[in-house]
């Protein structure tokens, strides 16, 4: 992927100079505020991409996996070692005598696990609650751009982490590039009534997402301040973001600090970055909360795409070669 990162005052300066450099052809990938008044924003060069450099390869068939699989009997590999005893026992009905096969590996995940990853969602305003460096707002510039290029929904976020180091993606910025008017709350005294206002600023937007400061399963104050923060917040969904690469132990513990926001669903971010999907699944099964969507990249162009059997199947198969 060929990349240039270019750096200014202001949004509109920066994005003329994209334009004129690129002819409009970039593709946004992480926005960051360096300084109080330096911006950079790195972009990918499309037409370059796609005249020169050799594409991706596409994903092997389920079929084809299948295959490779049977040759070293990793489907009963991974599903002895890599998820929990519960998966296991489920998916063990499905992958008898040894066999390996991802299509019976994804009717076992099916029936241990739930999904939903309808999008746009129910509700107006969706919260990401997860772990600090989880990928919380990495995975709204995600699902913004992908709704953008969907959807004709009219979108807003709400910026309520106000935390964010210079190496951080900022979502203001990239709200302000993609035209996604966002309201940032002032973590002051009367933090109930932050969101409502918020929201009721941004009444026009049919989609509204709230990017929320980290809180790790120990912190109970930081966990009583995102709870009242979002305590009165009517026609809310929640979602729980856990990153793939973690222990299973960290996991189960902020699973369990997590019950107090009523999460409806559970995002997994990071499968790029681990051989370990498993404890996360664990959770998943173990929380009975549904899987929304998993993530793979770093990069707002990188990967959010909606749970699914077949597709843990896939991720998880991969994982044995
Ligand atoms: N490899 C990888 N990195 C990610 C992913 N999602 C986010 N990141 C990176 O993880 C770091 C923390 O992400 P961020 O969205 O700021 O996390 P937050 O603190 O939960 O908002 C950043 O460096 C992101 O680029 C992912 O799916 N895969
Ligand atoms: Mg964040």
């Amino acid at each position: 992927m060929r990349t240039r990162t270019f750096r200014g005052e202001s949004v509109q300066a920066i994005m003329q100079q994209v334009r004129d450099e690129l002819g409009g052809q970039g593709l946004i990938l992480n926005t960051l505020r360096k300084e109080e008044s330096v911006i950079e924003i790195e972009v990918e060069l499309v037409s370059l991409d796609s005249e020169g450099c050799a594409t991706e390869a596409e994903e092997p068939s389920l079929a084809d996996i299948a295959d490779l699989a049977r040759d070293t009997d990793a489907a009963s590999a991974l599903v002895l070692n890599r998820v929990g005893r519960d998966i296991q026992v489920i998916c063990r009905r499905y992958l008898t005598g040894g066999e390996s096969d991802a299509e019976m590996l994804a009717k076992g995940l099916g029936e241990a696990l739930s999904f939903d990853a309808s999008m746009p969602p129910k509700a107006r305003s969706i919260a990401l609650v997860g772990p600090s460096g989880a990928g919380k707002t990495t995975t709204i510039a995600k699902l913004i751009a992908h709704i953008q290029a969907a959807f004709d929904t009219s979108i807003g976020v709400i910026l309520a982490d106000q935390s964010q180091s210079a190496q951080e993606m900022s979502l203001e910025i990239f709200a302000q590039i993609v035209g996604v008017p966002a309201v940032s709350v002032d973590c002051g005294l009367d933090v109930r009534q932050q969101i409502p206002e918020a929201l009721a600023r941004l009444r026009d937007c049919e989609l509204v997402f709230i990017d929320t400061p980290g809180v790790g399963a120990r912190e109970e104050n930081r966990l009583k301040y995102v709870e009242r923060l979002l305590d009165g917040c009517h026609d809310l969904e929640t979602m729980c973001v856990l990153p793939a690469p973690s222990d299973a132990k960290e996991l189960s513990s902020l699973a369990q600090a997590y019950r107090r926001f009523d999460c409806s669903r559970l995002i997994i971010t990071k499968v790029d970055k681990t051989g370990f999907l498993g404890p996360a699944l664990n959770e998943a099964h173990r929380s009975g909360m549904p899987l929304g969507f998993v993530t793979g990249g770093a990069r707002v162009s990188d990967e959010v795409e909606p749970a699914s059997a077949r597709r843990l199947a896939w991720l998880l198969l991969r994982q044995m070669h």
